[in-house]
């Protein structure tokens, strides 16, 4: 007999761009679709929100309740409105819940478990101190830290059933047509330098990228660049194209319907891994650089087993791409080219070495049902 799972509370506020909103409707939609939960997001931003699923309607009125997808979504007003707590409380990326809410729940009979959900990290730390217990000063409560990763021993990596890891037909190597590269990136990214070393390589290459957060001063730049390179018959081998923002239901197949991916941020990131394809990250950038210390601990993870060429080629393209060094990107595309074969085989074996493990909701239910005090 399948049975319901628990009910489940995500509160996210949007910082900027679509991570958190991101991570946080897939999580729900998990939760609801595969685990039987009863789903409710709390969010402050349906504006963010409705990119991703455009049912969303931002309503001004008094009602503040929604039904999507099978999760009933609730905009997160000032003051907070009375909610009932449910048995799983999420409280995604340290958002702080309303004290309202948290007075709420240390007033049921059995308290809720309450996560506090990390962003992901590579960092070898992130397995210690997954599930960490924070007792609460002021309150009969305790948050436990739960850290999404790809080792063993962390919260693992959102995948839902429909990730459908492998599955997905590799372009052939022979196939004479375009690299198809697929380019979602923050608007600093060195697009100038990148484009050049790949026209330098006379190699046919569509580029779509999506426009998502690009000025528009950007969007011009980019466009003459594209109009001066179609005048030059030599570099007209490269194809740059603008990209809508499509609802996030469609973002996966738009992964695999390419051939390199480059990736930003922390749910992009995952579904490149799953889409199987070679992939170049983007990481959301923090103060002190702290952002490189992350990306050289995802590479450390992800180039092992991987040949010393492909891996070396990897981190020179990924260096340049993160750091904007100009000088550096012209060798690092051609080395990253040259070493496409190995890279295609290594995505394949590293997304199916990644799902064989537990996935971020099956842990996070392990994790309530052990502690619930039902
Ligand atoms: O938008 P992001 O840069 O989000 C970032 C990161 O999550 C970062 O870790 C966080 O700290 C910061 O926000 C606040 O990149 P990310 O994480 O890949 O999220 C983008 C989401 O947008 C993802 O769910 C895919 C989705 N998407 C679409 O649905 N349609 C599109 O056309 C595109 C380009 C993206």
């Amino acid at each position: 007999m399948i049975t319901a799972g628990p009910r489940c509370d995500i509160f996210c506020r949007v910082v900027d761009n679509f991570g958190d909103i991101g991570v946080t409707w897939r999580l729900a939609r998990q939760l609801s679709d595969e685990h039987r939960c009863q789903v409710r997001i709390i969010v402050d931003n349906l504006y963010s929100f409705q990119k991703l699923v455009p049912q969303v309607v931002v309503a001004h009125g008094e009602v503040n309740e929604q039904l999507v997808g099978g999760v009933t979504v609730v905009e997160w007003r000032e003051p907070f409105a009375a909610l009932s707590p449910a048995d799983l409380v999420i409280e995604a990326f340290g958002c702080e819940l309303p004290e309202t809410y948290i007075h709420a729940m240390t007033t049921m009979a059995h308290a809720p478990v309450w996560i506090n959900l990390e962003y992901l990290s590579a960092e070898p730390w992130v397995a210690e101190h997954q599930l960490l217990p924070s007792p609460q000063s002021h309150y009969a409560l305790t948050k436990y830290f739960f850290f999404p990763g790809f080792a063993t021993g962390t919260g693992g990596l959102i995948r839902e059933k429909s990730a459908a890891v492998g599955s997905k037909a590799t372009r052939s190597t022979a196939d004479n047509s375009p690299l198809k590269i697929f380019m979602f990136a923050y608007s600093d990214a060195p697009f100038s330098p990148l484009f050049a070393a790949m026209a330098e390589t006379h190699k046919p290459i569509c580029c779509g990228m999506s426009d998502a957060g690009f000025s528009t001063e950007l969007k011009d730049k980019l466009k003459q660049w594209r109009g001066s390179q179609a005048e030059n018959a030599l570099e007209s081998a490269l194809v740059l194209e603008f990209m809508p923002f499509v609802p996030q239901s469609e973002f996966d197949q738009i992964l695999a319907d390419h051939d390199i991916l480059f990736v930003r941020g922390e749910d992009s990131l995952v579904r490149a891994i799953w889409a199987a394809r070679p992939f170049v990250w983007q990481i959301y950038p923090q103060s002190e650089n702290a952002h490189m210390v992350k990306l050289s601990a995802f590479l450390d993870l992800y180039c092992v087993g991987l040949a010393a060429a492909a891996s070396a080629a990897m981190r020179e393209l990924w260096r340049a791409w993160n750091t904007g060094d100009a000088a550096t990107m012209p060798n690092a595309w051609r080395h990253y080219e040259q070493s496409l074969p190995e890279l295609r085989e290594h995505a394949a074996r590293w997304s199916s070495q990644q799902s064989a493990m537990p996935d971020l909701a099956r842990n996070l239910l392990s994790f309530y049902q052990k502690t619930a005090k039902i």
